[in-house]
């Protein structure tokens, strides 16, 4: 089988043991319900409630059910099949949902990619995945995707037809496909539903197959945590292709409970907050980098933000200091969330109190989640020591798609998953994320976590952003390197050393170089990435 093999999405996939599957049907967490079924039942229930928020494209629950059904068709009549592959790279539009469902409800399966991926993502995603299309917009800002598209349709010949929403160019007009046909094909739940794409901080991303049983229960019992209802408006300002604003509870815990969702293709605090106030919005999902900058806007925008009941931070660490200014500078509850796409999601309660809310990164989602804190040996560790995190469930991976070598590594033979992620976990079950496994400076011998750095950083009164890397060093191995955006005056190194010294820090884990950055750089999502900051020196 080459990884090219477009017979099957099966092959590749690793599927939950058969005992542990019966388990979580019959203890009700698999309910059999396709994601489609999620917008079916709206709509038949109520049809008229508004689904789309976004201006010209505002769109009820019955007009998305029914666009959903006819872009189904249309693509099934383009000869994609059930079970096939496409690789959808879109911006937060509204048309976005109108895709993935008519994707979902055709059985065709979207490997959603973000809309920052250029090409050396988009053809190891196509290839790895064998998909026979690629469903883009045509441009975003300066970006032409469909450049983009005839490059990969070069180098991966399986993509055969490139389907563009807005101007096609040399392309496919998804819009003038025709939409009509009879019946759709029946979804089994337990089947690949869609393929998120993997943050990971090493090499070239990996594909994560989530099923419409595991993925359903993902979305509903998120949204039960949030508290989401009708009244909701759930604003997607993260990319929607990612886990977080996609199911956690994101546009599909909104649509299985009925509310609304409007889309932001720019999450500017201008931007946002023109939006927050035009369409009420209640809750949305923002990385730790972007809540702070929100935060500091409410300085100079002066939207009314008041209808935001839930601002919920994740992604990435958010520093106490960070978490605690959300409340006053945005009057709105803070939610921290520790998700990853291959499943786990930790929530703060919306009862839990503020000092939980603000120094840990919640509690499983679910009672079905398995946790286990282990040290290097993979024996359990003490109560409340840190350790690495490894995890199963009734919606956590048990396998990546097509990597067997990586899978023997990257799981354990009992179907854990091993995070990277290293936690302490209190009597509550509440998590404190305190750094990544890979994510330490070894200084001489003695290990730096990035992340107990970075949090002192943060607590120096003109730093907005840090971060820590490890630069290669001669006589040390590596050497503590600062990466600073200030607000006011540069301090120097000595004033930075002395500061820390101050908090108690050990002599070891003093900067011993200090950079000055207008920004710093972003992954995809919005989180600090650190690759490119090693990789600047
Ligand atoms: C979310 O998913 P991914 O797949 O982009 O990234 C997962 C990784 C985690 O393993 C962890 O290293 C880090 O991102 N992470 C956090 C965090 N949330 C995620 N680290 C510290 N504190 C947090 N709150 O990032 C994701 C998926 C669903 C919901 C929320 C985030």
């Amino acid at each position: 089988m080459t990884t090219t093999d477009n017979t099957t999405h099966r092959d590749g996939y690793v599927p939950f043991p058969p005992t542990e599957a019966d388990a979580y049907r019959s203890a009700g967490y698999w309910t059999g319900r396709a994601i489609g079924d999620l917008l079916r039942d709206t709509a038949r229930q109520h049809p008229l409630r508004t689904a789309l928020l976004d201006g010209a494209v505002a769109r009820s629950y019955a007009e998305l059910d029914s666009d959903a059904d006819r872009m189904a068709h249309g693509l099934l009549a383009l000869g994609i099949a059930p079970g096939d592959r496409v690789v959808v790279q879109l911006p937060n539009v509204p048309e976005f949902a109108t895709v993935l469902f008519g994707l979902l409800r055709a059985g065709i399966i979207p490997v959603l990619t973000l809309p920052a991926h250029r090409r050396a993502e988009i053809e190891h995603l196509a290839q790895l995945s064998g998909a026979v299309a690629y469903l883009i917009a045509d441009r975003l800002g300066d970006f032409d995707y469909r450049d983009l598209a005839a490059t990969v349709r070069q180098s991966v010949p399986a993509v055969r037809h490139v389907l563009v929403l807005g101007a096609p160019g040399t392309h496919t007009d998804l819009n003038s496909i025709p939409r009509d046909g009879d019946s759709l094909p029946k979804i089994d739940p337990s089947d690949v539903a869609l393929m998120l794409v993997s943050g990971g901080t090493t090499g070239l991303p990996k594909l994560i197959a989530r099923t419409h049983d595991d993925y359903v229960y993902n979305a509903t019992a998120s949204a039960e945590v949030c508290g989401l209802t009708e009244e909701d408006v759930y604003l997607a300002a993260l990319p929607a292709a990612h886990n977080f604003p996609l199911a956690c509870p994101g546009i599909l815990g909104t649509v299985g409970v009925g509310g609304a969702m409007a889309f932001l293709t720019d999450p500017s605090p201008e931007n946002a907050f023109a939006m927050i106030q035009r369409h009420r919005v209640t809750v949305t999902a923002v990385v730790p980098p972007l809540a702070q900058l929100w935060c500091a806007a409410t300085e100079w925008e002066d939207a009314d933000l008041g209808s935001l009941r839930l601002l919920q931070v994740g992604g990435a660490r958010l520093a106490e200091v960070n978490a605690r200014d959300v409340e006053p500078a945005l009057g709105v509850k803070l939610q921290q969330v520790f998700g990853m796409a291959e499943g786990l999601l930790n929530y703060t309660r919306l009862d839990d109190p503020a000092d939980i809310v603000c120094t840990t990164q919640g509690r499983p989602l679910s009672p079905a989640d398995e946790v286990r804190v282990v040290d290097a040996e993979g024996n359990d560790v003490a109560p409340g020591a840190e350790g690495e995190l490894l995890t199963k469930g009734p919606y956590t991976i048990r396998g990546y798609y097509r990597a067997p070598e990586h899978n023997s590594r990257a799981f354990t033979p009992d179907g854990y998953y091993r995070s990277g992620d290293l936690v302490r976990r209190l009597p509550t079950g509440h998590l404190i994320v305190s750094g990544r496994i890979k994510d330490v400076i070894n200084r001489g011998g003695e290990n730096i976590s990035c992340d107990e750095l970075e949090e002192h950083l943060l607590a120096y009164p003109a730093v907005r952003h840090a971060a820590a890397v490890g630069l290669p060093d001669a006589s040390l191995g590596e050497k503590v390197c600062a990466v600073l955006v200030v607000d006011n005056a540069m301090p120097t190194l000595a004033e930075i050393k002395a500061f820390l010294s101050g908090r108690g820090l050990a002599t070891y884990k003093l900067p011993d170089v200090l950079r000055q950055a207008e920004a710093l750089p972003l992954t995809a999502v919005g989180k600090i990435d650190k690759k490119v900051l090693r990789a600047e020196g």
